[in-house]
């Protein structure tokens, strides 16, 4: 398909899915919301952090891999890795040493919501649906403050042992404190120099220091879980987090009993309307227990719908068994859409899912269940929907209403996507998933599963990279979610 077309495909989805929007009662997000400390990086701030070690310690550090931030030179380790491959990634760090040593040696640009949670939360609220219900179990004043004052932006407040929802400003939990990640960006050819040797930044992209406070945990109050009937009508749930999930901590408790109770929340949300279809948004989880365990045991025959990026799904595929697959996506990077596709859909077979959503630079996979209510087109809406929002989020750093969302439409479609896709094609026609035409419009059926391709519109030079990925993810599950109810609306009513 020409990229003029697609052009016109995106303009159309955009139009046909916010109509389609005020279908919806409402959705439900929790877990993890933060402060982001957004600090993009210079060649100058690059090279000052480097001087400041001895570089052949650099290196030897780099070779060890750490995954965790225990020391400055732990940090300079990890970020001169995310940005010599241009990837993305999240490491925690329990100690507040590190938080005082980049506000002394770096600083930052601006403060915003971050965390899944947080972004989606805002994203939703600003798109206009009904109501969306955040839930962050660690909710201080100071991050509340980070949501957007919107009438429909609410969260559970327990008041006299009764569930209310308010607005985030008013439903904070007094006396705790605030969690705040440093995100450092870098662009694309910035020139970095260490240890004689050199390399060219190949993408714009971030590396995040996660801040662990002792206090945190995954879990939810036992009176909002108790009344969790309190937060509908909802129709689906966007849930995120688990990354923090330690496998073991200082009072004793291990990672088991907090997998056993995320667990429960999804099968009462579930159990309040069989009808609720659930997504979970993957992040860069280091710890492969971790990871394996929400993948095994949350994700897996509990929720519907996955959304990562194309180095989360190696990662995934790694502690699945699949290292050989997992290696061909990491080592393709972008270019390994055949690895990309394949194992999306190993991921759909091997967690019993209904969607697998990747996200790519350029270009979007969707790998769905047969069966599905939705047709092709309907689901190929909302892939290219969530396009458009994520480019608004990449050209203008945050999307506070749906106007500024639209924005998006005048940023180009990715012609590296559009060449993506048709190195694709002779895979896809060969393997008999699509005939010529049907890979045209981005339409695969394959034997067990069927499958949705767009190429994408990418900002030439975002403002920040960080959250577009959780974007793309809420746009095109709220999209698809208000397309079934609308549908349903629709069959329902008498002639
Ligand atoms: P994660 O946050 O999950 O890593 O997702 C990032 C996603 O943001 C990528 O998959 C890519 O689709 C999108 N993206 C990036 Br990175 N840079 C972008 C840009 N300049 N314009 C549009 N989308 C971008
Ligand atoms: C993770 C990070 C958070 C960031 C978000 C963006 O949740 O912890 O800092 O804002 O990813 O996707």
């Amino acid at each position: 398909m020409e990229i003029q077309e697609w052009e016109q495909h995106h303009i159309d989805a955009f139009c046909s899915v916010i109509e389609s929007i005020p279908y919806l009662d409402g959705m439900f997000v929790a877990y993890n919301s933060n402060i982001d400390a957004i600090k993009h990086l210079t060649e100058a701030d690059i090279s000052k952090l480097i001087g400041l070690f001895n570089e052949a310690e650099i290196q030897e550090r780099i070779e060890a891999y750490p995954r965790e931030i225990n020391d400055p030179l732990d940090l300079m380790a990890r970020l001169l890795i995310s940005m010599r491959e241009g990837k993305a990634a999240e490491i925690p760090t329990y100690t507040s040493d590190i938080h005082e040593w980049l506000k002394g040696h770096l600083g930052f640009d601006y403060a915003c919501m971050g965390g899944q949670a947080g972004i989606i939360s805002n994203l939703l609220a600003c798109l206009e649906l009904k109501k969306v219900v955040a839930y962050v179990p660690w909710l201080s004043q100071e991050l509340a403050e980070y949501f957007v004052a919107a009438d429909n932006l609410l969260h559970p407040k327990v008041e006299d042992g009764r569930v209310i929802l308010k607005p985030p400003q008013e439903a904070f939990k007094p006396d705790i404190g605030s969690k705040v990640n440093w995100i450092l960006e870098y662009s694309r050819d910035l020139q970095v120099s260490c240890n004689e040797r050199k390399f060219t930044v190949p993408r714009d992209n971030r590396l995040i220091i996660s801040s662990r406070p002792k206090w945190l945990r995954l879990d939810m109050d036992r009176d909002v879980y108790e009344q969790l009937d309190s937060i509908f009508p909802i129709d689906g749930a966007m849930l995120s987090g688990y990354q923090i999930i330690k496998e073991e901590y200082e009072d004793g408790s291990t990672y088991e009993q907090y997998v056993i109770r995320s667990v429960q929340v999804i099968e009462k949300l579930k159990a309040l309307n069989p009808e609720l279809r659930i997504h979970v948004e993957l992040t860069s989880i280091q710890n492969r227990v971790i990871r394996k365990a929400i993948l095994t045991e949350i994700v897996a025959k509990h929720v519907h719908s996955l959304g990562l990026d194309t180095v989360e799904v190696a990662n995934a595929l790694n502690v699945l068994g699949h290292e050989e697959l997992s290696y061909s996506v990491i080592k393709k990077e972008e270019n390994g859409i055949i690895s990309l596709y394949q194992g999306a859909v190993q991921l759909l077979k091997d967690l019993s899912l209904e969607r697998v959503h990747v996200h790519s630079l350029g270009f979007y996979i969707c790998i769905l269940e047969k069966g599905h209510p939705l047709t092709l087109k309907e689901h190929r809406d909302s892939l290219l929907f969530s396009s458009t929002l994520a480019s608004a989020k990449a050209f203008k750093g945050n999307i506070g209403d749906l106007s500024e969302a639209e924005v998006g439409l005048k940023v180009p479609i990715s012609v590296g996507g559009i060449e993506g896709l048709d190195n694709f094609k002779l895979y896809c026609v060969g393997r008999r998933l699509c005939t010529e035409e049907e890979f045209e419009y981005g339409y695969l059926y394959g034997p067990d599963h069927d499958a949705v391709i767009i190429p994408s519109k990418v900002v030439d030079k975002p403002k920040a990279t960080v959250g577009i990925g959780d974007a793309i993810s809420a746009g095109a599950f709220t999209a698809m979610l208000a397309r079934m109810k609308q549908k349903k609306a629709i069959n329902v009513l008498p002639m």
